[in-house]
């Protein structure tokens, strides 16, 4: 519940952020239909740090995500063409723009491009918690942020749609099309 609590203010002040009423970027995500994704990702000891990486790099599908880590140094962000390391905070949240609020808000919020690197010694942990539509969810850039002067920048498609073609894409890029023909088929 708490988390709840977090997750609706921050999306009420995004909503306001992009002149939209305080209720309205939680209502094109889902409202009341908001899916929290629990992940908890487990990164050992790696003797080779720099040939390896935890998670490669990557925005998330989410609207938003809540990010917890352990204190070993490990996620980095993308900007202006260089990685940079997300300084540990005790008790700090960290909060990722995810792929559907840039939709919504027509690209006026960028999904941060991030990735996670490994220790020598320590094992790294973190838990995110992904905040997403239901699969039904139409997800589009919100009207009112689409004019004349400023049409929409993506396509309105369902979640489940968007989520499809991104993991298709991913295993395309991987070439590995008989994973990704079979996901098609699910
Ligand atoms: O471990 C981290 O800090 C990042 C994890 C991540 O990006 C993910 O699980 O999608």
């Amino acid at each position: 519940m708490h988390l709840h609590g977090v997750v609706n203010k921050l999306l009420r002040a995004l909503s306001l952020g992009l002149g939209l009423e305080e209720n309205e970027v939680r209502e094109a995500l889902g409202g009341e239909e908001l899916i929290y994704l629990l992940k908890i990702n487990y990164y050992p000891p790696c003797p080779r740090p720099d040939l390896a990486l935890g998670v490669v790099a990557h925005t998330d599908m989410s609207g938003i995500t809540i990010l917890v880590p352990n204190d070993v140094q490990g996620l980095q962000v993308f900007r202006d063409g260089h990685w940079y390391d997300v300084e540990y905070i005790p008790n700090a949240l960290i909060i990722h723009i995810g792929d559907q609020l840039e939709v919504v808000s027509n690209g006026k919020y960028k999904a941060v491009l991030h990735r996670s690197t490994v220790n020598k010694e320590k094992t790294r942990i973190s838990w995110p918690v992904f905040v997403e539509p239901p699969e039904d969810k139409e997800v589009g850039p919100h009207p009112k942020l689409v004019t004349n002067e400023n049409p929409a920048k993506y396509n309105t498609k369902t979640y489940q749609e968007y989520k499809h073609r991104k993991l298709n894409k991913l295993l395309n890029n991987l070439k590995l099309p008989y994973i990704s023909k079979t996901i098609n088929n699910l």
